[in-house]
């Protein structure tokens, strides 16, 4: 008989991982196969387990693709990309890599906001174009510290930014759907009055339709002229459009973003601007932060097979 399979749909950056999976599993590594639906149709019915990401697209066309599956397992907090209800709805567990992520995650946002604040892209760009001791003087940035941050999504990511801010002697409020009652921090029902308050806003929701454009045209108006808007959650939370045209009118501040709407293709306005920083989706991409998360989940796969429960399962979606 053949053994339980894993379909992996994307190579992970740490050899010692595939070894582990092997310990349970056949481990078939998807981006190997010369063609992947003919892998995928010839061991469907043994394909017990999928590992993915936060952003490998795994819709319901595939899942269903697999009559047999059991558990999938994602490396990643974010799950926008995953069809989970429709998994759930068939009993499969789907577990994410919460927590092991939150240090990088909020750090890389006071990474961009000071960048994008101080204007440290910029200023790398004046240096190395040899304009240092030419007529052209390199503009004054904002001050961070003891400065008003708005938090978008106070979570676990959210928070850990929170306790980074108050090492900046920052003012934190945050916007959630419903306040939260084991937080001392002041809320804003309205996103718009929070923008309205904040020097800086930072976006740290889940990503998906329960949040697509919560960031539209009037809170990046209210944010301002002076107002600064950080992302290091998903690019769909903002409404893009509207985010380059207010950054372009000078009706936004500036932007310092991880994340965008149609990755890896950034809108070309946003790399012409001085006022925005741009990364390429780098928050958790530390060494020990990937290792933390491709261990956690194996840790998963091998809790589903010798316990029949994954360990880090995503929350059912009504
Ligand atoms: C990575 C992420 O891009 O955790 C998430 O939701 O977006 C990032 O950590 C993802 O995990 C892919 O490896």
């Amino acid at each position: 008989t053949t053994r339980p399979a894993v379909l992996q749909l994307l190579p992970f950056p740490f050899p010692d991982a595939a070894e582990r999976l092997a310990k349970h599993y056949e481990l078939i590594e998807l981006w190997k196969a010369a063609d992947a639906d003919a892998t995928i149709a010839a061991r469907q019915d043994d394909i017990a387990v999928l590992v993915t990401s936060a952003t490998t697209p795994t819709p319901a066309q595939l899942i269903d693709r697999l009559p047999k599956l059991q558990a999938i397992c994602s490396m990643g907090v974010g799950y926008d990309a995953i069809d989970v209800r429709h998994a759930q709805q068939r009993g499969i567990q789907v577990s994410n890599t919460p927590d092991v992520l939150n240090d990088c995650v909020a750090d890389l946002a006071f990474g961009l906001l000071l960048a994008t604040a101080r204007k440290l892209g910029h200023a790398e760009r004046y240096v190395r174009a040899n304009q240092w001791g030419s007529e052209a003087v390199f503009p004054l940035g904002v001050k961070v510290s003891h400065k008003k941050m708005g938090i978008v999504g106070l979570g676990r990511i959210g928070m850990a930014i929170a306790r980074r801010a108050s090492g900046f002697d920052m003012e934190v409020r945050y916007h959630n759907r419903r306040a939260r009652t084991d937080v001392d921090l002041g809320y804003e029902a309205s996103l718009t009055d929070l923008a309205s308050w904040a020097d800086f806003l930072v976006v740290a929701t889940v990503g998906g339709d329960s949040t697509r454009n919560l960031v539209n045209r009037e809170v990046l108006q209210a944010l301002g002229a002076k107002g600064i808007i950080i992302n290091i959650a998903r690019g769909s939370v903002i409404d893009e459009e509207a985010l380059v045209s207010t950054l372009v009118s000078g009706e936004l501040g500036g932007a310092g973003l991880d994340v965008y709407v149609d990755e890896p293709n950034v809108p070309d306005a946003l790399k012409t601007l001085d006022n925005v920083v741009i990364l390429p989706h780098i928050a958790s991409a530390t060494t020990e932060t990937r290792k933390a998360m491709a261990d956690l989940v194996f840790d998963n796969v091998d809790a589903y097979a010798t316990t029949g429960k994954v360990i880090t399962p995503i929350p059912a979606i009504a």
